[in-house]
């Protein structure tokens, strides 16, 4: 149980100096399950999940979205569908939806 906290800990410690304090939306939430909120924004932004999980991303706007993790394949996400992408790898990887690449970006760590 200490092994998994002292790292989340550790790094929500880092973000926090690093940003100045403003970077509420930044610091990384424990957990495999992403919406879209409404309107333009994946909630919670940066996610942590251990390696071998997979993060479902849940469409709960009004338009349609994509989950596009690091230039891979672009998954379209209709209202009120998911899409599941398992990682394997432990890294930091950078997702966007391709439809609204301003607003609508996030992160996903995998330990
Ligand atoms: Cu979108």
């Amino acid at each position: 149980m200490t092994k998994f906290l002292l790292p989340a800990v550790a790094a929500v410690a880092l973000v926090a100096a690093g940003c100045g304090g403003s970077g509420e939306s930044s610091e990384p939430v424990a957990t495999n399950e992403v919406s879209m909120a409404k309107s333009y924004v994946f909630e919670p932004k940066v996610i942590e999940v251990e390696a071998g999980e997979t993060v479902t991303w849940t469409n709960d706007d009004n338009f349609t979205h994509t989950v596009q993790v690091d230039g891979q394949e672009d998954h379209k996400v209709e209202q009120d569908e998911s899409v599941s992408i398992t990682f394997d790898t432990p890294g930091t990887y950078r997702y966007v939806c391709t439809l609204h690449r301003q607003d609508m970006d996030g992160e996903v760590i995998v330990q």
